[in-house]
C-alpha cells in the first residue's frame, strides 16, 4: 500500500492544497475490503451474464414501467458514475426519485431569492475577516473550506457544542428549527439600527419574542447582528439546516443577511448547480423523462408503488426515512431489490440481485465539486473490479432489446454538450486532466421574509444529525469499524427507544455535555441500530416547505 500512498497525492492545487481527510487517505486501504466480488443472485454466485438475464427478465415482467423506480444517490460524485447512467431508466420510462436528500431544500431557498443558488468561491474566502458558519459542522464536513478560512475570526451558530463552535471565537447556540426566527432577530436588530433598511416584515416579529422561541438571549442576538455590521462576515449555511424544521425558509432569510449589508457573495451553501453543468442533459431530461418521480422521503412509505429498485451509488436502507420499509418489502417478497455497489452495503446485503462496481480508483470519471470550479478527470490506477455504470446499462439495454438516441450518444459525447455552459470541453479535460470552469452567474433579488403565519414553532425534543471525520455517511466502515447508532444528549444513559408517530427504535443514549435540553444528537455515519435497523425507521416522511426531506424529526424518548 505503501507504494500508493506515496505515489498518490492530493493535488497541490488551490484550494485543495496537498492535503486531504480521514477517508481520503483510507481508500486505498477501503479498496480491498468487503468488496462485492461476483454478481450475486438469490445469494448465489453467478456469472454476470445470468445475472443480467434474470435482471431484465424481471424488468420485461413488468408492463407498467412507473413500477419500477431507480435509488442512485452520491456515494461517488462522478458524471459518469452517478448521471449519466440515468438515461437507460428514463428511455425505459421507470420512476425516479427527486434526488432531495441532502440538500434540495437550501438550493430551492435561495434560488427562491436569488435566482441561484451559486454563493462565494474559494477565491472568494480570502477577502472576508470573519465567517458565520452557521449550522455548518465545517471543521469536520468542510476542512478545506475551514483550513482556508484558518485565520479569520469564527462564530458558530449550532444546536450544541459543535467542534466547529469549540474552535471558533464565538458561538451561538438556539434550538433546533429556529434559526429563522434567530436570523430575523438579526435582520431586525440591524433594522433598528438603520444599518440596513427596506427588509419586509420584521415589524411582525417582536425581540423578546424570538429569543424566548429561539433559547438565545437578546443581548447574544445583537453580538450577532454586531458581528454581522462590524466585520461584515462571510456566511458559510450548512446542509443540516435545510433538514431541519423551518430550514428552506432559515436558509433563504440567513442568504439575505448579506445582501442587505450590501456583502458581495456574502454566502456559501452549495455551488453545484451554478457550475453550469447540464446534469439534466447527463440524464437524458431532454428527451426522456421519469414517468414519475417519489420524494426521498417518501421512498419507504411509497414502497408499495414499486415491483423492483434499482439501487446504484446509495444505500436507502440506511440513508433514507423509511427505509426500513424497503427492507420489509424485499424481504416478503414484494419488491425486487437489485444493488450495483463496490461494497457489501446493508442495501447489497438485502438485494435480490448484487452486481460488482468498480470504485472510482478503477475506473474512468469526470469528478466535479460542490464548491470550487475544477473538474477532474479521473483516470483509474488500479485493475478493475466488476462493472462500470456505463458499461451496465449498456448491457442491460441490450438485453432489454432497447435502443433510443440517449442510449447511442456516448458518455463522452455527452458530457461534451453537458460542459457547454462552462467555458470547457470534454476534449480539453481529457488533456489537461484538470479544467477549472468559468460559470456565468446571474443574480437577481426577490425578498423572502415568511410571516409568523408561514412557520413552525418547534416544541419537544429534536432529533439532529452530523458528519463525522472518519466516515462519509455510511461508507469507511472496512476501515474505521461498523459502528451502532449513539444519541448523544443531556439526560439518559443506556439503552432505550426513539419514539415517532411511526414508530419506534431502540438506540444506546449517551450523557454529553454540549448537548442542551431537548437536543438528541448522532452521527450520520451510525443510523444503524444494533438489530440492523437505521434511525432513519422513525424519520416521518416529511418535507420542507421548498420540497426538502425534514430529517431533525420531533421525537419521545423511552427508557
Ligand atoms: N437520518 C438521517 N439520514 C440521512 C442524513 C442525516 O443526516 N440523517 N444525511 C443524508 C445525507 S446528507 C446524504 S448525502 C445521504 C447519503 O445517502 P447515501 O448516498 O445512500 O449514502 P452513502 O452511505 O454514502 O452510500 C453510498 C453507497 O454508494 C456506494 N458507492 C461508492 N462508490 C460507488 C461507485 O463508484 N459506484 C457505485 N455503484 N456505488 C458506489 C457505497 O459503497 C455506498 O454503499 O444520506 C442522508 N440520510
Ligand atoms: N467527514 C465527513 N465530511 C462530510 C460528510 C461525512 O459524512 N463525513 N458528508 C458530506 C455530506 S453528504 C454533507 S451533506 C455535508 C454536511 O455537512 P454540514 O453542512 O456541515 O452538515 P452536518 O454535518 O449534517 O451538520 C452540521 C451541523 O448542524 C448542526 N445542526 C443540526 N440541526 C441544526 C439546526 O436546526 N440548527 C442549527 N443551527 N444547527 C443544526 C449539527 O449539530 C452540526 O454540528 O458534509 C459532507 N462532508
Ligand atoms: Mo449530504
Amino acid at each position: 500500500m505503501c507504494i500508493f500512498d506515496e505515489k498518490y497525492r492530493p493535488l497541490k492545487l488551490f484550494p485543495v492544497n496537498g492535503f486531504t481527510c480521514s477517508r481520503g487517505i483510507a481508500d486505498l486501504k477501503r479498496n480491498f475490503k468487503n468488496r462485492v466480488e461476483s454478481p450475486m443472485v438469490e445469494g448465489k454466485e453467478v456469472s454476470l451474464e445470468e445475472a443480467l438475464d434474470y435482471v431484465a427478465r424481471a424488468i420485461k415482467g413488468i408492463d407498467d414501467k412507473s413500477k419500477i423506480l431507480h435509488v442512485d444517490y452520491d456515494g461517488n460524485q462522478g458524471l459518469f458514475t452517478w448521471y449519466y447512467p440515468a438515461r437507460l431508466w428514463n428511455v425505459l420510462g421507470a420512476s425516479s426519485t427527486d434526488y432531495s436528500i441532502c440538500s434540495l431544500e437550501g438550493h430551492e431557498a435561495i434560488k427562491a431569492v436569488y435566482g441561484t443558488s451559486f454563493g462565494a468561491l474559494p477565491e472568494d474566502f480570502a477577502k472576508f475577516k470573519a465567517v458565520v458558519f452557521w449550522g455548518s459542522e465545517a471543521a469536520i464536513s468542510f476542512i478545506h473550506g475551514w483550513a482556508l478560512l484558518r485565520d479569520k475570526y469564527k462564530v458558530a451558530v449550532d444546536v450544541r457544542l459543535s467542534e466547529t463552535a469549540k474552535r471558533s471565537d464565538k458561538y451561538v447556540i438556539v434550538k433546533p428549527g429556529t434559526d429563522v426566527f434567530l436570523a430575523i432577530g438579526v435582520l431586525k436588530v440591524l433594522q433598528t439600527r438603520g444599518a440596513i433598511k427596506g427588509v419586509p416584515n420584521l415589524e411582525l416579529y417582536d425581540l423578546d419574542h424570538l429569543s424566548r422561541v429561539t433559547g438565545v438571549p437578546v443581548e447574544e442576538i445583537e453580538e450577532l447582528a454586531d458581528v454581522y455590521q462590524e466585520m461584515r462576515p462571510l456566511t458559510v449555511i450548512g446542509f443540516a439546516l435545510g433538514r431541519s424544521v423551518n430550514g428552506g425558509y432559515a436558509i433563504s432569510v440567513i442568504s439575505q443577511i448579506p445582501h442587505y449589508l450590501g456583502i458581495d457573495r456574502g454566502f456559501f451553501y452549495s455551488n453545484s448547480q451554478g457550475l453550469g453543468i447540464d446534469f439534466n442533459y447527463l440524464r437524458g431530461l431532454h428527451l426522456a423523462k421519469p414517468s414519475k418521480v417519489v420524494n426521498m422521503a417518501e421512498v419507504g412509505a411509497r414502497i408499495k408503488e414499486f415491483k423492483l429498485i434499482f439501487v446504484w451509488n446509495a444505500n436507502p436502507i440506511i440513508s433514507l426515512p423509511g427505509g426500513n420499509l424497503i427492507k420489509e418489502a424485499v424481504e416478503e417478497g414484494d419488491v425486487t431489490l437489485v444493488v450495483h455497489d463496490p461494497f457489501w452495503s446493508e442495501t447489497a446485503k438485502v438485494a435480490n440481485v448484487v452486481l460488482p462496481a468498480p470504485t472510482f480508483l478503477e475506473k474512468e470519471d469526470v469528478v466535479y465539486s460542490y464548491w470550487h470550479q475544477y473538474v477532474v478527470y479521473n483516470e483509474p490506477i488500479l485493475p478493475k473490479k466488476g462493472v462500470s455504470e456505463v458499461e451496465l446499462m449498456a448491457m442491460l439495454a441490450r438485453k432489454l432489446e432497447v435502443s433510443h438516441p440517449l442510449l447511442e450518444e456516448d458518455p463522452w459525447s455527452a458530457l461534451d454538450v453537458a460542459l457547454k455552459g462552462t467555458g470547457v470541453t470534454a476534449e480539453e479535460l481529457k488533456r489537461k486532466k484538470v479544467v477549472k470552469l468559468s460559470p456565468k452567474v446571474e443574480y437577481r433579488f426577490n425578498p423572502l421574509i415568511p410571516t409568523p403565519s408561514m412557520l413552525e414553532v418547534p416544541e419537544g425534543d429534536t432529533l439532529v444529525y452530523s458528519a463525522h471525520p472518519n466516515y462519509t455517511n455510511s461508507q469507511f466502515k472496512e476501515v474505521y469499524g461498523d459502528r451502532t447508532a449513539v444519541v448523544y444528549n443531556s439526560r439518559y444513559e443506556g439503552e432505550g427507544y426513539l419514539v415517532t408517530e411511526v414508530g419506534e427504535v431502540k438506540v444506546k443514549f449517551k450523557r454529553e455535555q454540549g448537548v442542551p435540553s431537548g437536543v438528541y444528537f448522532l452521527f450520520k455515519s451510525s443510523l444503524k441500530n444494533s438489530e440492523g435497523i437505521s434511525v432513519n425507521a422513525v424519520v416521518p416522511p416529511k418535507r420542507g416547505k421548498f420540497g426538502g426531506p425534514v430529517l431533525n424529526a420531533k421525537v419521545r424518548v423511552k427508557v
